[in-house]
């Protein structure tokens, strides 16, 4: 249970390690918006310590993460109401991920499921960052003593873990301290799926870039992918239980679904014996309506890399004033000296 003395806050992030996905719009970006809109206190942030635990190419991580910002912002991210920045501008995200490392056993990391899957066959030529990247995940949210945590369904199990290194250092220390996180695992595309294999889950990093729509993609684009989406040769059937097998039909029709703020149910109800051509079309009228201002806005902001700078550089100074006093209460906590302010440590 989260202390009742923790008031509401809410953290995300998404990582800016390539464009940014239906997938992380609908299962995380809207979210992050509705979050916001709803007047609770909401800090986001573009991780990109997190990009780095895999190679990324220094001047493609500065754009991705300027179009990121840029994605956020045209969403509907506002930073008068949201407090939206780069992880690596606040050294406190980095300054409690080595408490957590020391926190966090080798054995909870072992099970990440997303290690697994991105380290690969090759484990032994996978960074240290990326076997402890779910403690930088825990220091990414605690830091701000955030007690909701909205995202996509494969982020389950490290939000687990945060409770668990919440738990254990509040036990550690004989200390009621770091909250004790609810995910927030809402909506009809928690785990939008890829436009080739409805058994993946759609990623940015995925090798085909048809097995994604990027935010950036012109309607032509978004046409081509969605026609050539994998379906099968069955008609529509008229409720997502018939539908439990054939999981790229469901896929497009939960997309359908959470793009038209409708249960998928009722789509495919609409649909029902119809084929995926005709579905298909009306697919991608949809998605075009909904995500060309998108795409647009984004390329209007990213003509301006000194703007975007500018607020990122704004919500990181907000972030590190509420970030620094809880990582000094930390430093006290476990009997580290600290009886000067960091030099480079921003509002701190
Ligand atoms: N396919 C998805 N469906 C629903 N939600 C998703 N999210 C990501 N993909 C989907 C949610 O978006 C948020 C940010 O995720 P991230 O980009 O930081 O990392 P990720 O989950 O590893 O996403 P990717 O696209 O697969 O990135 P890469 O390829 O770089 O690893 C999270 O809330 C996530 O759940």
């Amino acid at each position: 249970m989260t202390p009742a003395r923790h008031q509401k806050r809410v953290f995300s992030g998404i990582q800016p390690s390539g464009n940014l996905t239906l997938g992380n719009y609908l299962g995380a970006l809207t979210r992050f918006v509705d979050m916001q809109n709803a007047g609770i206190e909401t800090i986001y942030c573009l991780v990109d310590l997190h990009a780095i635990t895999v190679w990324q190419d220094p001047k493609e991580l500065r754009a991705a993460t300027r179009e990121a910002a840029a994605a956020f912002l045209a969403a509907g991210i506002c930073p008068e109401k949201s407090i939206l920045f780069n992880q690596s501008q606040v050294a406190a995200h980095a300054e409690l991920a080595w408490i957590f490392n020391c926190v966090t056993r080798m054995g909870w990391l072992s099970r990440m499921t997303q290690f697994k899957d991105k380290a690969g066959k090759n484990r032994e030529n996978a960074s240290v960052g990326l076997f402890a990247y779910p403690a930088l995940m825990a220091a990414d949210i605690l830091v701000y003593h955030a007690t909701h945590v909205p995202v996509g369904d494969d982020q389950k199990q490290h939000l687990e873990l945060t409770r668990d290194v919440a738990i254990k250092f509040n036990h550690d220390f004989e200390v009621d301290f770091f909250p004790v996180i609810e995910p927030v695992i809402e909506g009809t595309a928690t785990r939008v799926m890829s436009l080739r294999d409805g058994t993946k889950k759609m990623s940015k990093s995925d090798p085909s870039d048809m097995s994604r729509i990027n935010l950036t993609d012109s309607a032509d684009v978004i046409q081509k992918k969605l026609r050539r989406a994998r379906t099968d040769s069955e008609p529509i059937a008229g409720c997502m239980k018939d539908l439990e097998y054939r999981p790229e039909a469901r896929n497009l029709i939960n997309i359908f679904a959470a793009l038209s703020a409708q249960d998928p149910d009722s789509v495919a109800q609409t649909y029902e014996g119809r084929q995926f051509a005709d579905f298909k079309s009306d697919l991608v009228d949809l998605a075009v309506t909904k995500l060309q201002p998108i795409s647009q806005e984004m390329n209007r902001l990213t003509q301006d890399p000194s703007e975007i700078d500018r607020i990122l550089g704004h919500g990181a100074e907000q972030a590190a004033a509420i970030a620094e006093p809880i990582l000094r209460r930390t430093y006290e906590i476990i009997g580290l000296i600290r009886s000067r302010k960091g030099p480079s440590r921003i509002g701190g």
